[in-house]
C-alpha cells in the first residue's frame, strides 16, 4: 500500500482536573494527531509532546514544525506503508523522538489496517487485558489527596503512584500508607525534582515500602542515579533518562535503575519501545508502561505494549475518565483494575467523528 499523504490535526481536550506534578500543573492538553492516509487504509498517531518543554525539551509546536520540514518529507514521493522503514528514513535528523514516535505509529497502524493484524498480535501481546495503576497529582493539602486516592481506590486501581517534589514526599507517603496499609501496592514519581544532595529524605521513603521511586535526578544525571541507588533501599525506576534501547542497557549496566518505565513516545515509537523491553526482559529488569495523558487513540496502543510479557509491574495505563470527560474514541474503562487490549486490526479503535470534529483546532494537509 502507497501513503498518499500525512494530516495533522490539533484537537484541545480539557483534563476533568488539574494534574499538578513537579514541573507544573495542566488543565487542558493540545494534542497533535497524525493521520497517515494510504490507498488501501489510514492510520493514526498520537504525538505526546505537552504544549511546553517542561516534561522533556519537546513541545507540540516544535513537533509539528519538524514533521511538516523535516520528518514528513524524509518518508519520500509515495513511500510504502512500512512501519518498520519509518525509523531509519527519520535517522539522521537527530532527537524530536515524541514528533517521530507519531509518525512510525500512524504508518503503522496504517499498515496492520491494510494486512488485517493487530498493533498487539505484531507487537507480541501474550494478554488480553492488563492490570492498571493512576498516577495522582500534587494536592494542597493531604486530607485532599488522600479523597483522591480513595476515589481511585474504589474505582479499582491496582496501583497508586504519587507525584512527589522536595516539601511533598514523606509526609503524603506517609499518610496514603497509614490510611490505606501496606497491601496497597505504591509508588512515587518526582520528574527530576531532586539533586545528589537529597540523597537523605529520598532514603527517608526507605520505611514505606514503595514499588519505586521514578526518576528523582536530572534527566542527562546517570551517575547520580547510580550513585544514589546504592544510599537508597527503594528501587530506582528511570522514565527521562531512558530516550532509547542503548540508553537502557547503558543505565542498567551502571546501575542506575532497577526497573524501567517504558513510554514509546519519549523513545521514538513502539518499535524501539519493544527493543527496550527486550533489553530489559534480558537483564531481568522489570518495565511498565507509562502515560502521557493519551487520548482513546494513544492509550490503545499504549495498553497493546502493556501487554508484553516482560511488562510485569501495572503501567499508568489508567481508564479515559481519569483524564477526560469525554474522550475521542469510545472510553477505556475500568473493569476489576483492568483495561483490554484491543485485538481489531491496527490500534483497533476509532475516532467518533462527531467528538473528533468537535475538539478540532485546526488540521494541515502534508502531501506525499
Ligand atoms: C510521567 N505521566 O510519568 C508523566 C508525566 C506527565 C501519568 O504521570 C501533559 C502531557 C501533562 C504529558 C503531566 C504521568 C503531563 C504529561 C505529567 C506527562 O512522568
Ligand atoms: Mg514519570
Amino acid at each position: 500500500m502507497k501513503l498518499t499523504g500525512i494530516e495533522l490535526r490539533r484537537i484541545r481536550m480539557p483534563l476533568v482536573a488539574p494534574f499538578r506534578t513537579s514541573f507544573g500543573t495542566e488543565t487542558e492538553r493540545d494534542i497533535l494527531l497524525l493521520r497517515a492516509v494510504g490507498d488501501e487504509a489510514a492510520g493514526w498517531g498520537e504525538c505526546v509532546a505537552m504544549s511546553d518543554p517542561l516534561y522533556s525539551s519537546e513541545y507540540v509546536e516544535a513537533a509539528a514544525d519538524v514533521l511538516r520540514r523535516y520528518l514528513v518529507p524524509a518518508l519520500g514521493a509515495r513511500p510504502e506503508a512500512d512501519g518498520t522503514a519509518v525509523a531509519p528514513a527519520l535517522h539522521r535528523f537527530k532527537g524530536h523522538r515524541m514528533a517521530k514516535a507519531a509518525l512510525e505509529t500512524a504508518v503503522l497502524d496504517a499498515e496492520l489496517r491494510a494486512a488485517g493484524r493487530s498493533f498487539a498480535r505484531e507487537l507480541g501481546a501474550v494478554h488480553d487485558r492488563v492490570p492498571c495503576g493512576v498516577s495522582v497529582g500534587i494536592m494542597n493539602s493531604i486530607p485532599e489527596l488522600l479523597e483522591s486516592v480513595q476515589g481511585y481506590i474504589d474505582e479499582g486501581y491496582v496501583r497508586i503512584k504519587l507525584k512527589i517534589e522536595p516539601g511533598w514526599d514523606v509526609e503524603p507517603v506517609r499518610a496514603v500508607r497509614e490510611r490505606f496499609g501496606d497491601e496497597v501496592l505504591l509508588q512515587v514519581d518526582a520528574n527530576t525534582a531532586y539533586t545528589r544532595a537529597d540523597a537523605a529524605v529520598l532514603a527517608a521513603l526507605d520505611p514505606f515500602d514503595l514499588l519505586l521511586i521514578e526518576q528523582p535526578l536530572d534527566e542527562e544525571d546517570i551517575l547520580g542515579h547510580a550513585d544514589l541507588a546504592r544510599q537508597v533501599r527503594t528501587p530506582i525506576c528511570l522514565d527521562e533518562s531512558i530516550v532509547s534501547a542503548k540508553a537502557a542497557a547503558d543505565a542498567i549496566r551502571l546501575g542506575a535503575c532497577s526497573i524501567v518505565n517504558i513510554k514509546p513516545g519519549r523513545v521514538g515509537g513502539y518499535l524501539e519501545a519493544r527493543r527496550i523491553h527486550d533489553v530489559c526482559q534480558a537483564s531481568g529488569i522489570p518495565v511498565w508502561c507509562g502515560g502521557m495523558l493519551e487520548t482513546g487513540l494513544g492509550r490503545a496502543a499504549n495498553v497493546a505494549l502493556a501487554a508484553l510479557p516482560g511488562f510485569t509491574l501495572p503501567g499508568d495505563t489508567s481508564a479515559s475518565g481519569r483524564y477526560y470527560r469525554t474522550d475521542v474514541t469510545e472510553p477505556f474503562v475500568l473493569a476489576d483494575g483492568h483495561l483490554p487490549v484491543p485485538a481489531a486490526p491496527g490500534i483497533g479503535i476509532d475516532p467518533l467523528p462527531e467528538v473528533l470534529a468537535e475538539i478540532t483546532t485546526s488540521t494541515e494537509w502534508l502531501p506525499l
